[in-house]
């Protein structure tokens, strides 16, 4: 069992999905030895933030991997790991490795300051620390933190349709692929372009094409229903869709019935030759990723396949 102090609600675990929900609650970890120092700083930090609380390095970190903090306090002197070798691991580990630490140390000298800053702290405060100085420090750590994450959010995200971008897809892709190759899983791509969407645009004008273009981005994501399914806008009218741990039958199912339902939206398109509504085509390529193919080589496949979509009269899927 944990050992962490709540701010007054019932709230167990990060999987609770009332933390879900109340996400805005800051998490703080607070690492000490000391059980006077791990009492004193959570109630500093209480009522407005969840706060954690570990006797020790191997608790610290065990507690920062588990429910990644927005901000971890961590002691220097303790027995066992100390405050150096604890931040040392924290940076070693992409799960914590953004996560800002300020150390809170009863050594004091610039020396030992420097040290702790190189290894990088975001902050230094002594011991014994003023209350308000601790409590304000935590403030505008974690307000930076979370415009950072905010940035970087954004960052990845499209800012028309409110979908991820392309940078996410470049991110994302390599990440699934070389995951794809450790587990010898089916991983599928699909490539998908809005038909005669020029033609849209000239006759309804930019402004329709851009409402367009989110009505379809979302409806797709919607019919994307497990986590690990991503839909990102990956230029103009395409969009690209990774399904990891996906074999070739049920991509294709699953891309057959997106087509369709695009046509069922009924969004108007009298200057398409195919439909009086808008329609998509698609291309797509299953493989279980091995080391002789990169997922670019990979992708030139469905490419191709969304080639021979439009080639074959558009509104459809090939595989
Ligand atoms: P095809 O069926 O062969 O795909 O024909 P198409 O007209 O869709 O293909 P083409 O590549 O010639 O045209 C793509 C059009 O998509 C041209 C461009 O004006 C439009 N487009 C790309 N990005 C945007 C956007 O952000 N907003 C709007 N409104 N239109 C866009
Ligand atoms: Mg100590
Ligand atoms: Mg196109
Ligand atoms: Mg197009």
């Amino acid at each position: 069992m944990d050992e962490y102090i709540n701010t007054g609600l019932i709230i167990e675990d990060i999987n609770d999905p009332f933390l879900i929900l109340n996400n805005d609650i800051d998490k703080v970890l607070i690492i000490d030895d000391a059980m006077d120092n791990r009492t004193l700083l959570s109630e500093l930090l209480m009522p407005n933030h969840k706060v954690f609380l570990a006797k020790d390095g191997a608790q610290g970190l065990s507690l920062a991997c588990k429910h990644t903090p927005d901000l971890i306090l961590l002691d220097v002197v303790m027995p066992g790991m100390n405050g150096h070798q604890v931040i040392k691991s924290l940076k070693s580990d992409e799960s914590t490795f953004n996560i800002p630490v300020i150390f809170v140390s009863s050594k004091i000298s610039p020396e030992d300051e420097k040290i702790g800053l190189d290894l990088g702290a975001v902050d230094y405060i002594t011991k014994p620390f003023h209350p308000p100085i601790v409590q304000a420090r935590v403030r505008n750590h974690l307000r930076g933190q979370r415009h950072k994450n905010l940035l970087e959010q954004l960052a990845l995200i499209d800012s028309l349709t409110e979908i991820y971008n392309r940078r996410f897809y470049e991110l994302d892709i390599k990440k699934v692929w070389s995951a794809c190759n450790r587990n010898e899983t089916q991983l599928s791509i699909a490539m998908i372009d809005i038909d005669f969407f020029k033609s849209y645009n000239d006759e309804y004008g930019h402004l329709n094409g851009d409402n367009a273009l989110r009505v379809v981005a979302n409806h797709i994501k919607k019919q994307l229903k497990r986590p690990h399914d991503i839909i990102a806008r990956y230029g103009g009218e395409e969009f690209a869709v990774i399904l990891p741990h996906t074999d070739a039958e049920s991509a294709q199912r699953l891309l057959s019935e997106v087509c369709t339902s695009v046509e069922d939206l009924q969004i108007a398109h009298d200057s398409s030759s195919i439909s009086h509504y808008l329609t998509i085509s698609v291309g797509g390529a299953s493989t279980i990723p091995t080391r002789d193919m990169d997922h670019e080589s990979f992708l030139k496949i469905v490419d191709e396949h969304l080639y021979q979509a439009k080639a074959q009269g558009r509104n459809k899927v090939c595989w």
